[in-house]
């Protein structure tokens, strides 16, 4: 990065959000790629516009208190982080963790920002949540903790606002407690959550968007770059919860053989491809671990460290659990194992060294924002049906959406290929995903 407008707003970025790494990440990376478009609109600085740009919103910070079942009352830290409103409502998941902190809001309400810009449909960026840890937690404790959360939270969403959704953490059990409670407060009956159950208003086809997109959109890669397809690929896949099992399932679907998924138990190996409906059963139905699925399939190896995944032999991996989970070492790993393509399902999972790496070595490389867009898209369709108070059918919610993600693919291949090189997908992404938003906020003045 040379443009000094850009290095000034890194430098003070660095300086007011030190603190916040994950953040810190997210904007370097877009920054530095979008520097050829900004050094072509004069007018995105005359107008402050990155500097607003980088800013959110709105930060809103809460107590979550709640009482588990032995009757001790409980405290978390929820967040809803309203990072940009110029293309649509604030729009984007909630995230339970462990982890959960101000860094890794700021950086998932950024990159949804462009992400959502990027599924072509009315949408802000924003995202949420809360270090409350849903695991191992009764199906009573984790009403009465997403209660609480939404006694507080109901107040800065709605449907014209700010419309959450599930991410790590949170799955339809979760969004319908959370949706409860935001009816019985409101008394009012609107589409402000997505990823509802399909019997009040929830989009047939949502629960599987993310996963399937990802691989529309990795077959689609595969065909333009490489004239290939997934039909054939050795496929490992990292996290196995809403986004990685559907992954999973679609790449099978589209021919491929998943040798190797993983958890935060380990990751399971099995060279004829892992039983898909056992995982998931296992892990979306018994809400268990990888190392029950090793106990089942006596075909298969189980190695209880996740991270060495990434030493399997494969053609394509899918990294669908969390952010930063290949490292440069990783990364290093699959080039020398004859990866061709790695598709990220998952927010930011492969640091800024190992993106760097992969793309100098010219592997097919699908950024996150791009890639993972289907889960928000059909949540987007989930608005447009809700209003209408309407219900499409699964061919129809699934054909838009394979078409919607070959979209994109293009759209961010002849971008990468205007300002770069077709390699330089990050760029594609970030410039295509950018220039939207700026130009509506150029338009509205500053705000
Ligand atoms: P889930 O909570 O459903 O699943 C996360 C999975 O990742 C779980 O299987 C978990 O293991 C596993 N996991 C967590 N940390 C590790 C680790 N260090 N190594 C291996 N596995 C790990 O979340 P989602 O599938 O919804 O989200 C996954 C990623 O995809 C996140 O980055 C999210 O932001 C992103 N995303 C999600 C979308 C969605 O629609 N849900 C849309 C777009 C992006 P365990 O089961 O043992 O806990
Ligand atoms: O990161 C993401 O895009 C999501 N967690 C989905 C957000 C949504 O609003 O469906």
């Amino acid at each position: 990065m040379t443009n000094k407008y850009l290095l000034n707003i890194y430098e003070n970025v660095k300086q007011k959000d030190k603190n916040e790494p994950e953040f810190l990440q997210a904007v370097y990376e877009v920054l530095n790629s979008i520097e050829p478009y900004v050094n072509e609109h004069p007018e995105l600085e005359k107008n402050g516009i990155i500097e607003r740009f980088v800013e959110p919103e709105r930060v809103i910070t809460f107590r979550v208190p709640w009482v588990d079942d032995n009757g001790k009352v409980q405290v978390n830290r929820g967040f809803r982080v309203q990072f940009n409103s110029a293309i649509g409502p604030y729009k984007g998941g909630i995230r339970l963790h462990p982890s959960v902190n101000l860094s890794i809001m700021k950086f998932l309400g950024f990159e949804q920002t462009l992400k959502n810009s990027l599924t072509g449909l009315p949408m802000g960026g924003g995202k949420g949540g809360c270090d409350f840890d849903p695991r191992g937690k009764s199906d009573l404790e984790v009403m009465r903790f997403c209660q609480s959360f939404m006694t507080e939270l109901f107040r800065h969403i709605g449907a014209d606002t700010d419309v959450p959704a599930g991410d790590i953490g949170t799955g339809a059990r979760e969004v319908g407690y959370m949706f409860g409670q935001y009816k019985r407060l409101k008394n009012e009956w609107t589409g402000v959550l997505t990823g509802k159950g399909l019997s009040y208003g929830g989009s047939i086809g949502r629960t599987s968007a993310t996963g399937f997109g990802l691989c529309y959109f990795t077959n689609k890669m595969l065909n333009i770059m490489k004239n290939t397809s997934l039909e054939g690929k050795k496929v490992i896949v990292s996290g196995s919860g809403n986004v990685g099992i559907y992954a999973a399932i679609k790449a099978k679907e589209l021919g491929a053989t998943v040798v190797a998924l993983s958890d935060i138990s380990g990751y399971v190996y099995k060279e004829s491809g892992i039983d898909l409906d056992l995982a998931r059963e296992i892990k979306e139905a018994k809400r268990g671990v990888l190392a029950d699925y090793a106990s089942l399939d006596k075909e298969c190896e189980f190695n209880p460290n996740p991270k060495l995944l990434w030493q399997v032999k494969c053609d394509v991996a899918l990294p669908c659990a969390t952010q930063n989970e290949i490292d440069l070492d990783d990364a290093k790993a699959l080039v020398s194992n004859g990866v061709i393509a790695v598709a990220e399902g998952a927010n930011m999972p492969c640091t800024l060294d190992a993106t760097n790496y992969l793309l100098e070595n010219k592997i097919c490389f699908a950024p996150a924002k791009a890639a993972n867009a289907g889960g928000v898209m059909v949540s987007g369709f989930e608005m447009s049906q809700n209003s209408m108070r309407l219900s499409w059918t699964f061919e129809e919610v699934d054909q838009k959406l394979k078409q919607q993600m070959e979209n994109i693919f293009m759209e961010v291949h002849e971008c990468a290929k205007h300002y770069d090189n077709m390699y330089n997908t990050v760029l594609g992404a970030n410039i295509s995903g950018f220039k939207k938003v700026a130009a509506a906020m150029l338009a509205q003045g500053v705000c």
